[in-house]
């Protein structure tokens, strides 16, 4: 039997590599060097899989281009860098990696949250320049975390993972704002309340974004919404680029008109918007929320599995558009 030709799109664990090489003729981008989207379409064509990451956009042109694919499976939550629309018109099944990096991701939340209220990163730099001379009672005198108020935005099952940090483990009252409010069993695990987005902004003592990206969610920080949050807040986005009108975010730091930020993710990563390099009070890391060896194997090995399971099987694990499997 010929067995089903597949692209792995980015380098992945090699371990992961091999068990999609025991079963599928696999080309490989081992580069590691992002395709282009002409790139992308020569290498999909004639393939049946593909395992995509967030830097791969499968869209209606590609799709038309590669008659033959199936399946794409995004090693990655987030999927805005599908067309789903497109995929299922295509009848082609669309899969991600949830759960497996739910807990991971909200550590970092947690772990951004309070670099940035705490001034981590920016007295790291003070101390390695040789600026440290001597004890000073405001010396990089930050944001309280505990017992404060932590506005959550996008309520899924990270925001979920974030607010049960904040409550059980930091002693933080948490308001959320969501598209559709949680159940009350949730709520209380949470023991976070629903308020609408106006209120969470004026009340919270720092803010968490964890909604997806679509167009919905485009700038669901923009300069109306900053100048709605408290003076000494803080703004953390571990969600995705886009979701932070980031020219209007560097305005405020500048003119101090909220504290600090602290972003996982950028408009047009990954490039950063110049003048966010220039301002003291953001601390910048490199979408790495989901990075740790155990979550980043996990991820690979939950889209391998779901390459393995539908193109050997016709059952994947996490689809995105079942519909096309009926
Ligand atoms: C990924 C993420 O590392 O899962 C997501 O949605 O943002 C990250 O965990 C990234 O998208 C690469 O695929």
């Amino acid at each position: 039997m010929t067995r089903a030709a597949v692209l792995v799109a980015r380098a992945i664990f090699p371990e992961v590599l091999d068990q999609l090489r025991q079963v599928f003729e696999v080309d490989h981008n081992q580069d590691d060097v992002v395709l282009s989207p002409g790139q992308l379409r020569e290498r999909l064509l004639g393939k049946a899989g593909a395992l995509t990451t967030g830097s791969e956009r499968i869209d209606g042109p590609t799709l038309q281009a590669c008659p033959g694919l199936k399946i794409v499976a995004n090693m990655a939550v987030g999927f805005n860098n599908f067309d789903i629309e497109a995929m299922t018109r295509a009848g082609v099944l669309a899969t991600n990696t949830p759960d497996v990096l739910t807990e991971t991701t909200a550590d970092f939340g947690f772990a951004l949250l309070m670099a940035t209220a705490r001034r981590v990163t920016e007295s790291e730099h003070y101390l390695r320049a040789g600026h440290w001379h001597q004890w000073r009672y405001d010396l990089f005198a930050g944001a309280e975390v505990h017992g404060t108020t932590l506005g959550i935005i996008g309520m899924g099952r990270i925001g979920q993972g974030i607010a049960r940090r904040a409550a059980h483990g930091f002693g933080m009252r948490v308001l959320y704002h969501n598209r559709s409010r949680l159940g009350p069993e949730l709520e209380r695990q949470c023991k976070a309340g629903y308020v609408d987005k106006a209120t969470l902004l004026r009340e919270s003592d720092h803010v968490m974004l964890v909604v997806p990206y679509s167009a919905a969610s485009h700038h669901t920080i923009g300069a109306r919404e900053l100048a709605l949050m408290k003076p000494g807040a803080t703004l953390v986005n571990i969600a995705r680029g886009g979701i932070v009108d980031d020219a209007a975010l560097v305005q405020v730091l500048r003119e101090r008109r909220i504290a600090a930020a602290g972003l996982d993710v950028f408009e047009g990563e990954p490039q950063v918007h110049p003048d966010l390099l220039t301002v003291p009070n953001v601390v910048l890391t490199p979408h790495i929320a989901s990075a740790t060896v155990a979550t980043r194997r996990a991820m690979a090995q939950r889209a391998a599995d779901n390459l393995i399971d539908f193109l050997l099987r016709g059952r994947p694990r996490t689809p995105l558009n079942p519909e096309v499997l009926t």
